[in-house]
């Protein structure tokens, strides 16, 4: 096991009652063990090394599956291992690439999924749910990272969207402030064919929120197995 880079990020994860292993930065590294929550207080945060497997979402940046040039878009039925659910709109996938597309840059590479497709190629309908069906180990957690940006500034209902993992909704999107959000989550593994969505509002007037960057990691108990470790911070949320 080779820990290849450390990305600092603020991950909260309540840990009320549990025992939780800390090792802080250091070098050498110090490690504390708390056995239990007793001595914290509601608030209380600490700051440990947490390792992460692999990132097992294909195609998360939506620059694979399809052959657009740049500042082109068009519509797909999948990209890659995203396909359509038309159980839930007649929608397809669009997919914008380039850096002079749609009023924003992607947040990663060159291409970036629109929620509110164009309704072409058949579909008859544009705001779409595209989901990807991944293998997680059952009730184990995982880290979800993405980016969401509304594409249009001042409304409050176009650019919204849902993100559920499993079936369970994890996330909803909104904002009237054009620009790129991070967001990370933690969501519970649920065996094999665990099914990750994202639906947009539907509205199908053809303009909606952005995403891309789309990351799923497995929190490794230790760094065996594990591909990168960030520093996470956990509080006492209640
Ligand atoms: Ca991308
Ligand atoms: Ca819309």
């Amino acid at each position: 096991m080779k820990v290849q880079n450390i990305i600092i990020i603020a991950l909260v994860i309540s840990f009320a009652g549990c025992k939780k292993e800390v090792i802080d930065n250091t070098q050498p590294p110090t490690t504390i063990i708390v056995n239990d929550s007793s001595d914290l207080e509601s608030g209380d945060c600490i700051e440990y090394t947490q390792y992460l497997g692999q990132n097992i979402i294909q195609n998360g940046s939506f620059e694979e599956g399809h052959n657009l040039g740049n500042n082109q878009w068009n519509v797909f039925d999948h990209v890659g291992a995203w396909y359509a659910d038309t159980t839930y709109n007649d929608a397809g996938i669009e997919i914008q690439k380039g850096q002079n597309i749609g009023d924003l840059a992607p947040s990663d590479g060159d291409s970036k999924l629109e929620f509110d497709a164009h309704n072409k190629n058949g579909y008859s309908a544009s705001d779409v749910e595209v989901y990807q069906v991944v293998d997680t180990d059952d009730a184990e957690d995982y880290i979800l990272t993405f980016d969401y940006s509304p594409r249009i500034a001042g409304n409050e209902k176009t650019n919204a969207a849902e993100v559920y993992f499993d079936g369970n909704l994890v996330a909803s999107l909104n904002s009237e402030v054009k620009g790129w959000q991070k967001y990370t989550l933690i969501v519970k593994g649920a065996g094999n064919a665990t099914r990750l969505s994202f639906k947009g509002y539907i509205d199908n007037d053809t303009v909606g929120g952005y995403l891309d960057n789309i990351k799923l990691k497995k929190l490794m108990d230790n760094a065996e197995g594990a591909t990168e470790s960030i520093v996470a911070k956990s509080c006492v949320l209640e």
